[in-house]
This record gives structure tokens, C-alpha cells and sequence, in this order.
């Protein structure tokens, strides 16, 4: 990794619960064909919630642990607009923000339960919602930890 120079805090793989319910040949064959690499923060709401995701649909995936005030060369490569987390790379292609992501997830593993609703009504109103719980709640939770990481930041430099 160093040779690369690559900043990598944590690696690991994250096998969903229930992942074991999926016939091993599936298993094996998405393990080849559709690496899934999910670049996150612990603290991150937005990253909880493509794990979240992941999980929820049974999609392994390996789990890279960003510092934020230190990030990995990948991610600024990723996600060269926003450099934020979380960014998903699936097949070597990078899908930056977390709705992106979700429905990404969605559209691309059929297999499992649907995050969204079929029906078009219903998943507007999916989208109002997790819109309306993203301004008013993720965004000042999300707002909080980078103020976090700021005191932090003066704290230990000053
Ligand atoms: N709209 C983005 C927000 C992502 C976001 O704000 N991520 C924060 C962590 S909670 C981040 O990476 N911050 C790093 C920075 O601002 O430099 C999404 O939904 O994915």
C-alpha cells in the first residue's frame, strides 16, 4: 500500500447479517465480478446509511475507514468535488453521495428487498422524507461533527 502511496487508516471486509441465507455459488461469483469498496467514517450518518444499504440488500463489500482532516489519495481521486464521504466503488467506478449511492445500490442488485417502493407514488414520498430527515436531521448531525473535529483540530494545535 505504501509503495502506492495510498493513506489507508482501516481496512476490512463486512459480511451483512444473514449474509449465509445466499447460495455460496452467488456469493462467490458477485465476490469476483462486483467488488464492492466502501470508502466511510464511523461517526459519518451518510456513510451508516449506505452500510445501512449494503447490509439491508445482503451485498458484501470491504470497508475503508477515512480520516477526515487526513484523507486517502483515493478518495480525493473518487470524490474530486466534495472530497466527502461516503463514496462506493463498484466494478473500479466511484458513486459519490449518499442518495446517489442508495439508489445506485438499488437499481444495480435487483436480488433481495428494494430500498425504495415500486410503486412511483410511494417512492417520491420515500424520497421527500429522506430529503426532509437529511436537512433537518443528518445535516446538523453531520454539521456537528466536523464542528467536533474543529475543536478538536484547535485543541491539539494551538
Ligand atoms: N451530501 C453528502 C454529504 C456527505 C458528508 O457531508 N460527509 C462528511 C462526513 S459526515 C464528510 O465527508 N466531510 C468531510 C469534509 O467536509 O471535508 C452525502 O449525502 O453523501
Amino acid at each position: 500500500m505504501e509503495n502506492l502511496g495510498i493513506k489507508f487508516k482501516t481496512i476490512y471486509k463486512k459480511t451483512p447479517i444473514g449474509l449465509s441465507s445466499t447460495p455460496s455459488s452467488i456469493m462467490s461469483k458477485m465476490a469476483e465480478k462486483d467488488k464492492v469498496i466502501l470508502h466511510g467514517m464511523w461517526a459519518s450518518p451518510y456513510s451508516k446509511r449506505v452500510e445501512l444499504a449494503l447490509n439491508f440488500k445482503g451485498i458484501p463489500y470491504e470497508y475503508v475507514e477515512e480520516d477526515l482532516r487526513n484523507k486517502s489519495e483515493l478518495l480525493l481521486q473518487y470524490n474530486p468535488v466534495h472530497k466527502k464521504v461516503p463514496v462506493l466503488v463498484h466494478n473500479g467506478n466511484a458513486i459519490a453521495e449518499s442518495i446517489v449511492i442508495l439508489e445506485y445500490i438499488d437499481e444495480t442488485w435487483k436480488h433481495g428487498p428494494n430500498l425504495l417502493p415500486a410503486d412511483s407514488y410511494r417512492r417520491a414520498q420515500a424520497r421527500f422524507w429522506s430529503t426532509f430527515i437529511q436537512d433537518q436531521v443528518i445535516n446538523y448531525i453531520s454539521a456537528c461533527i466536523s464542528c467536533f473535529h474543529n475543536v478538536n483540530f484547535v485543541l491539539v494545535y494551538v
